[in-house]
């Protein structure tokens, strides 16, 4: 049988569909959750506990936070270099656009990873995904993308799939070839002759979970990444968009109608935008971490999409040119401070709508059925997660019901 143990005197938050949850936070103090194997059993107030889990062994929070485990929707975790040097070049005035056209930005980092080789790679994937599971993450997305040839684009991925083989964490990939078009190429000529082989091929192996693409003046035009997703569905595997980061393409609105699982970024999204997502079930990823680092003012439509009832995903956007954030707790700070989502906003952003934005249905809440992936935190209020900078208060992390 199933281990089963309990968590006591435990203040919850992001327990939505708990009955008597209050706010918008989903709180419900002198909880109890009780998990059996790797899901949660029940929760609820510790008066309300059903009788056949009164005598399990119980971790006694104290009056803790707890709270689904935080969700990374969107990362480039895996990647070779840094470009801290491009950094100061931005400092001195220059543009994230200009230092791509010359030819550095994500080629850059191409050839760093192309160079690198796998273990290297791996080690420094690690060292980063670990960073995330100190904070108590338990799924984190990774994409492909700084390889833009077949082999570099596997090798990514399969790293990611180790990842998840290492580390007590979730992996969900995403296929981003379609993420810069190499020197020399046109784009058409681009995905012809690798990126659609190599989708191919890395779904061949198993290693897709998910197609991404990066609809940008500097990137791809909604028709490429129109062909791109052509593809992705003809193999059944589910899209998602970089859209209207830099520029307003089309991209949101062309997500949408593929039934993307997110739009990410949005900065120059509109409200129109914000009406399609809403009617296809796709999440906004807000990528705050990348709107700082690039000192951009336009801010992604927020109200048009608490208007229209468009699920908000937050996520570090971990990547080593425009968003080198390693904290998905600043992300939320972020989020809050420089695009005024309210940290209950915030904390579904990494957790309810995160899992949406991955399409995972098992996680990203505190319900009975769901993943026991959960944080326990040393603070008393959900607000405190968004609140602090640059302080790390988790106490405690349960991931598929193991016991701390
Ligand atoms: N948007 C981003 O924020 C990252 N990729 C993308 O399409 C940036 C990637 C990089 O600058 O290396
Ligand atoms: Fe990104």
């Amino acid at each position: 049988m199933a281990e089963r143990w309990l968590i006591t005197h435990a203040t919850l938050a992001g327990a939505w569909d708990v009955p008597g949850a209050e706010g918008a936070h989903g709180l419900v103090t002198g909880a109890a959750v009780a998990v059996e194997g790797p899901r949660i059993a029940w929760a609820g107030p510790m008066a309300a506990l059903p009788a056949r889990f009164a005598r399990c062994a119980a971790l006694d929070a104290e009056g803790r936070l707890v709270t689904p485990a935080p969700i990374d929707c969107h990362t480039h975790l895996v990647h070779g270099g840094h470009r801290a040097r491009e950094f100061e070049m931005r400092l001195e005035g220059a543009s994230y656009e200009e230092i791509a056209r010359a030819g550095g930005g994500i080629l850059s980092t191409v050839a760093a990873t192309r160079a690198a080789g796998e273990e290297a790679l791996l080690a420094g994937a690690l060292r980063r995904v670990d960073a995330l599971i100190g904070e108590g993450v338990a799924a984190v997305e990774i994409k492909s993308g700084y390889g833009l040839d077949v082999e570099t684009e596997l090798v990514m991925l399969r790293v990611a799939r180790a990842i998840a083989r290492l580390r007590p964490v979730r992996v969900v990939t995403s296929f981003l070839g379609a993420h810069a078009v190499p020197r020399g190429m046109d784009g058409d000529d681009y995905l012809d002759r690798v990126c659609l082989p190599a989708l191919e091929a890395a779904h061949a192996e198993g290693l897709v979970d998910s197609v991404d693409g990066f609809c940008e003046g500097i990137a791809f035009s909604p028709a490429q990444i129109a062909r791109l997703f052509a593809r992705a569905r003809a193999l059944g595997l589910p899209v998602r968009l970089h859209a209207e980061q830099l520029s307003h393409l089309g991209g949101a609105r062309l997500a949408a109608e593929w039934g993307a699982l997110s739009a990410d970024h949005l900065e120059c999204a509109t409200e129109e935008d914000a009406r399609a997502m809403a009617g296809a079930g796709t999440v906004a990823v807000l990528l705050p971490g990348a709107f700082y680092t690039l000192g951009e003012t336009r801010r992604p439509p927020i109200a048009a999409f608490r208007a229209h009832g468009v699920p908000m995903a937050v996520a570090t956007d971990w990547n080593p040119g425009s968003s080198p954030l390693g904290s998905i707790l600043l992300a939320m700070n972020m989020a809050c401070t420089l695009f005024r989502l309210t940290p209950a906003e915030a904390l579904a952003g990494v957790t309810r709508h995160a899992a949406k934005a991955l399409g995972l249905t098992d996680c990203g809440a505190i319900a009975p059925g769901l993943r026991a992936d959960l944080a326990l935190w040393d603070v008393e209020h959900p607000a405190e997660l968004s609140y602090r900078i640059g302080v790390n208060p988790l106490w405690r992390r349960v991931f598929a019901g193991e016991r701390p």
